[in-house]
């Protein structure tokens, strides 16, 4: 009697609920590399490596813990391209007599396994708020503030409580968390690992296959196994956490990291556990090595964030990738595959993107999707976009926050509002605009910042569906005190450049 145990490239978890459901006696764990995973989106090939990379030393860890595992390569003569067809294959190898399986993270694969004839389907048990209680919470409330949402994770984890009531006294510092960098501060460049046998061998497979696809190989350094990402999160904790507050939203040139943590990538393929994460900074926090508007910053983002987008995606439904409320269709501007552009905001957040296949936080949101959504590019190829070019990209948490946060494509399931910026949003948070060939100060003329007319044509363009939004009302306020005169050169000026992207 052989138990078939699929297990997917983001179940690297020794504690996962399959591997807990049966024994290394019993069963077969069947790990596949397969080509529509690598290209049902063109991943980036610093992601692909990375996936790959991370599944073969986690195969390595399995067998030395006494499982056996059935390991199909990409090249494998045989393979079929696809899960279904690999478990088909696997079942009839193996002489299964049932298939035990961790649910898929998103819905496509979801869907896949439950066509796999009699197989039981367990639920991932790797989160701190599961997809049921999540769904009561959302249930019946007008809107899904992440805000309350958090609170209750905090008082359910008891991380950062005091009793009943937060450390400190206040729930969230945010407002000490938007300071800009000094001039001549220097980050401490956080812990990267060489590639190994296996990761070089992985590399030289992607850079044949997938060769073709945006973004470079060259500079991989990403942790592949749990023993590097945790000694990833011990450095975070170590040199950058007690900064993570204070520079949490701001941008510098030249700069890929700041004191963000990079361990997005080792959460998402479960080499780390979120509580684990949150913990450690805690921790840090006690010890009086990092101050709490720093700790308090990092834990929401994955305590409430993190969690918080997961159960949105799964309370949304399938079709939440689809939804366009705006109704924008512009093709994705070719910049975001790297074509040249002069704004440095935005050649600065591709070049990583490409570099890195990273980018922080600030950057998705307030360059590329603020960026995207001014221009009125369609929602479904930003979502596309962002699912490919970035290592810790998988759709539960891109489609929320594409498609919620920074496209307001869900109509306002998730933003209160669009994060719509002009230029002087990017003047304030970063050092870009004193390198830039625009003029961030200007509205009109050959060298005015795009963002400043984009900003207001976008207002204007959507009046009809956003004006009434009590959050907007200052910036409508703002949009009727231009003279009629002006108001015309603004959008005559939007689109001339509009034209120059078609
Ligand atoms: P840090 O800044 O160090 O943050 C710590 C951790 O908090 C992250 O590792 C991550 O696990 C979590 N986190 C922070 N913000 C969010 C958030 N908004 N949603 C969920 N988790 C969060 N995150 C992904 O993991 N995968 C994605 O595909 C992804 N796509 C995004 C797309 C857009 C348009 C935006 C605005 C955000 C996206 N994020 C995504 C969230 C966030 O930008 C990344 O988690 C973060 O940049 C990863 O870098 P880091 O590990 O250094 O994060
Ligand atoms: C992202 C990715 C890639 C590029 N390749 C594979 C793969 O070949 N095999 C695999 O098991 N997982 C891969 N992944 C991660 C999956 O896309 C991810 O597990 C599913 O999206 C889960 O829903």
């Amino acid at each position: 009697m052989t138990i078939l145990v699929p297990l997917l490239g983001d179940q690297l978890s020794h504690n996962l609920a399959s591997l807990r459901a049966v024994t290394p006696a019993s069963a077969v764990v069947l790990m596949m590399e397969v080509a529509d995973e690598a290209t049902y989106v063109p991943h980036h090939p610093q992601k692909i490596a990375l996936f790959f990379s991370a599944m073969r030393h986690f195969a390595e860890e399995l067998r030395q813990a006494g499982w056996t595992v059935d390991y199909v390569t990409l090249d494998d003569p045989a393979n079929t391209g696809d899960f279904t067809g690999e478990v088909t294959r696997a079942a009839a190898r193996h002489g299964a007599t049932s298939i035990v399986t961790v649910k898929a993270g998103e819905w496509r694969v979801l869907e896949a396994q439950q066509a796999w004839p009699g197989a039981k389907l367990l639920d991932d048990d790797r989160f701190l708020c599961s997809i049921e209680q999540f769904a009561d919470w959302a249930a019946p409330r007008k809107r899904m503030v992440m805000e309350d949402f958090y609170r209750i994770m905090r008082r359910q984890t008891g991380l950062l409580m005091d009793g009943d009531q937060p450390v400190g006294g206040q729930w969230n510092y945010d407002q000490e968390n938007r300071k800009s960098v000094p001039k001549g501060h220097r980050f401490t460049p956080p812990l990267r690992f060489a590639p190994d046998a296996i990761t070089t061998e992985v590399m030289a497979l992607v850079a044949g296959r997938f060769g073709n696809h945006f973004g470079s190989i060259d500079g991989f350094s990403w942790a592949v196994t749990r023993e590097q990402a945790l000694a990833a999160l011990a450095d975070f904790i170590t040199h950058r956490l007690a900064g993570f507050g204070d520079y949490q939203d701001a941008m510098v040139t030249g700069e890929d990291v700041l004191n963000h943590s990079l361990l997005a990538p080792a959460l998402n393929l479960g080499l780390l556990s979120p509580l684990e994460v949150c913990q450690a900074a805690e921790a840090a926090y006690l010890a009086g090595a990092a101050p709490l508007n720093a700790v308090e910053g990092f834990i929401r983002q994955i305590l409430g964030w993190r969690e918080y987008v997961r159960g949105l995606y799964w309370f949304a439904g399938p079709d939440y990738t689809a939804r366009n409320h705006l109704a924008a269709t512009r093709p994705l501007p070719a910049l975001f595959w790297g074509a040249p552009t002069d704004l440095k905001c935005l050649s600065q957040a591709v070049d990583a993107t490409r570099r890195n296949a990273m980018a922080h936080h600030i950057q998705r949101l307030m360059i590329l999707g603020n960026f995207a959504m001014l221009v009125g590019t369609d929602p479904a190829e930003v979502h596309r976009w962002y699912l490919a070019v970035y290592a810790d990209a998988l759709e539960w948490v891109e489609a929320p926050n594409v498609i919620g946060m920074s496209q307001f494509a869900d109509g306002g399931l998730m933003a209160t509002k669009p994060y719509a910026a002009g230029g002087a949003y990017v003047n304030r948070m970063s050092n870009h605009c004193k390198t830039c060939r625009y003029d961030v100060k200007q509205r009109t003329g050959p060298t005015a910042c795009p963002l400043n007319s984009l900003y207001w044509d976008f207002l204007a363009r959507h009046e009809g569906l956003l004006s009434s939004n009590q959050r907007l009302w200052r910036m409508y306020d703002g949009w009727r005190r231009f003279a009629p005169d002006e108001q015309v050169r603004i959008r005559e000026q939007a689109a001339g450049f509009l034209a120059g992207l078609a």
